[in-house]
């Protein structure tokens, strides 16, 4: 598969996608957009894909859509309606993307590019990154999942905040309110990342799409509806050849060999 916008390196169990416009601070553009949802459609279905690590090239990780795009776009298409088509079924697709996703945050993420980092399940940022909800400084409301991922991840009080006045905050501020993992040395970002990705690609792939699958409806469940689906996930994660196999290995005194089925 080639692509122009985004690049799309495997190595062993180990998808890296990095988006790549670097001259834009990897804004995203349609061409971007259409790729990144080819590529996890096509991580999706690869077997041999057991984790991802989403990046960006150059000195930004994502200033959001790409603003000479959206001006240019011809005007029968409201930016409403470029959401619904275009944006939105893409940050369905990650958020129901079954496998771990980590996001080592290089620079800059704002806009949907915040948005995007927000998306995945882990994220490490360069002590250079920053994030802001820069919507409201081109007089737009947070879309692509930020006005309810922000609210989620650091509450309603903070999300506020950040949504109105578009403060930058720095990656040490952002890993105190809760909405990163790890802030570490930019030159340690990518081993770091990669190193914490490659672990997670050893896990039992399935069940980890379980697990997800499991916080994501408890979100906005009762206790009671959490319980039940808490026993669906397990049911199913119980029937997986990991499962057998973990148990073994903790009967046994050894290291589980995950194989992700
Ligand atoms: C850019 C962009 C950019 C194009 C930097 N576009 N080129 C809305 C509408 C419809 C549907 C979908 O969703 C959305 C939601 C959105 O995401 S709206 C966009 C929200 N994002 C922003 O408003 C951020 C705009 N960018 C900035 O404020 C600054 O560029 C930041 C703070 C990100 C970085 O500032 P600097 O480090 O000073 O870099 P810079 O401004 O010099 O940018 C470097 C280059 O990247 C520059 O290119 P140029 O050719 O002019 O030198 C920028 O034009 C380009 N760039 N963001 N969103």
């Amino acid at each position: 598969m080639s692509y122009e916008t985004i690049l799309y390196e495997q190595s062993g169990g180990v998808l890296t996608i990095t988006l790549n416009r670097p001259e834009k601070l990897n804004a995203i553009n349609d061409a971007m957009l259409g790729e990144l949802k080819s590529a996890f459609k096509a991580a999706g279905r690869d077997d041999s894909i057991r984790a991802v690590l989403l990046t960006g090239a150059g000195r930004g990780f994502c200033p959001g859509q790409d603003l000479y795009e959206a001006r240019s776009r011809d005007e029968s298409m409201g930016f409403g309606e470029h959401l619904r088509t275009a944006y939105n079924p893409f940050i369905r697709r990650l958020y129901s993307f079954s496998k771990p996703i980590v996001c080592a945050v290089n620079g800059v993420a704002t806009g949907a590019g915040m948005s995007l980092a927000l998306a995945t399940d882990i994220r490490i940022a360069s002590e250079d990154a920053y994030f802001m909800q820069a919507f409201v400084k081109v007089g737009l409301v947070p879309d692509t999942g930020s006005s309810k991922r922000l609210q989620d991840l650091i509450g309603q009080t903070r999300a506020m905040e950040l949504m109105l006045t578009g403060h930058e905050l720095s990656a040490q501020e952002a890993l105190e309110w809760g909405l990163i993992n790890q802030v570490v040395p930019h030159d340690d970002l990518m081993p770091t990342a990669l190193e914490l990705t490659e672990r997670l690609a050893q896990g039992p792939t399935k069940v980890m799409g379980y697990i997800k699958r499991a916080v994501q409806f408890s979100v906005n469940a009762s206790l009671e509806q959490a319980l039940e689906y808490e026993a669906d996930m397990q049911e199913l994660a119980g029937r997986t050849e990991d499962s057998k196999e973990g148990i073994a290995a903790f009967i046994e005194k050894r290291d589980a060999n995950f194989t992700g089925r």
